[in-house]
């Protein structure tokens, strides 16, 4: 199954079958206090900064998340929602929990954008999906409800499948929504990750719509995180996740191996051009 979305000039095809798509997740102030100063204080040349940086890394889709304490989230969202969509000319995934923040950024942005995201919580279906709908936009639907997060993969699948019936009542077609099986700390629950993995497997089994992962709240509390999140990644990519919201300057490299490794790049093209196009200065940390 295939969402395509498109920004000023590129058109993004998340695919169940193709190469994983990554969304840049770093125009996000939670636990950034650089991010969170410079969206209190305008600073917009680093998100500018950071957009550009993440595109050279492989963003295929960018992020953008303004929730700090203190911040106007309603013009913030659509202020820096399109100083980014000027600047890059790929998809933006408007990432907030505030319908009103959403609806009016998602008029200022150009092409067919991402909604991140709707719930299977009733009153978060009925204030995002009609805003998804009327700009034809595509929506992430995270697997959790008015009961919370299920503990088992066939509860989030139940919440998945709520979600896509909801969006195609609306007229929302099938392959604009991208289920997010969610994860939790395996440092609290060691079988977190593992049913995840396992929701992931479901979804794609049953439903065959297209699976976005966020690895970063797996490995919380532990050490080396980030070899915690790479492991995770490249498991859950194996098991069929289409679109990844990630650092790219530390994880798309994870992501052109798994696709290479799972013999989506013929004669290793992408992992090697990727290599080769990467910026020659260091990320900065
Ligand atoms: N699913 C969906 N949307 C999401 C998430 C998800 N949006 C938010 C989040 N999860 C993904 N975005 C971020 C942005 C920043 C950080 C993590 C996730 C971040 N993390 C480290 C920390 O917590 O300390 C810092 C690590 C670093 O420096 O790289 O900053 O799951 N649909």
């Amino acid at each position: 199954m295939q969402t395509t979305l498109h920004g000023t000039k590129k058109l993004i095809t998340i695919d169940t079958d193709g190469p994983v798509t990554i969304i840049g997740e770093k125009i996000n102030p939670t636990g950034q206090k650089k991010m969170a100063s410079a969206l209190l204080e305008k600073n917009f040349d680093y998100i500018r900064e950071l957009a550009t940086r993440q595109v050279a890394y492989g963003a295929d889709i960018l992020d953008v998340n303004v929730g700090v304490p203190g911040l106007d989230e309603e013009s913030a969202l659509a202020e820096v929602a399109q100083i980014v969509s000027g600047l890059v000319d790929i998809p933006i995934c408007l990432d907030s929990p505030n319908p009103a923040a959403l609806a009016r950024a998602i008029d200022v942005i150009p092409g067919k954008p991402l909604i991140n995201s709707v719930s299977g919580e009733e009153k978060k279906l009925s204030d995002i999906l009609p805003i998804v709908k009327a700009r034809e936009a595509a929506v992430i639907g995270l697997a959790m409800d008015d009961d919370g997060i299920p503990a088992t993969a066939e509860g989030r699948l139940k919440v998945a499948e709520k979600i896509i019936e909801r969006a195609t009542r609306l007229g929302i077609p099938q392959e604009d929504v991208i289920i997010d099986p969610l994860v939790l700390t395996v440092g609290a629950d060691s079988k977190a990750a593992e049913l995840t993995l396992a929701t992931i497997r479901l979804i794609r089994e049953q439903l065959g719509v297209n699976i976005n992962l966020g690895a970063s709240n797996v490995s919380f509390g532990l050490p080396e995180r980030l070899t915690v999140n790479q492991a995770f990644l490249a498991l859950s990519i194996g098991a069929g996740a289409s679109c990844v919201i990630s650092d790219p300057m530390k994880l798309a490299n994870i992501v052109r191996a798994s696709d290479l490794l799972l013999g989506r790049d013929e004669y290793a093209i992408r992992y090697i051009r990727y290599f080769r196009s990467l910026p020659k200065d260091p990320p900065p940390s």
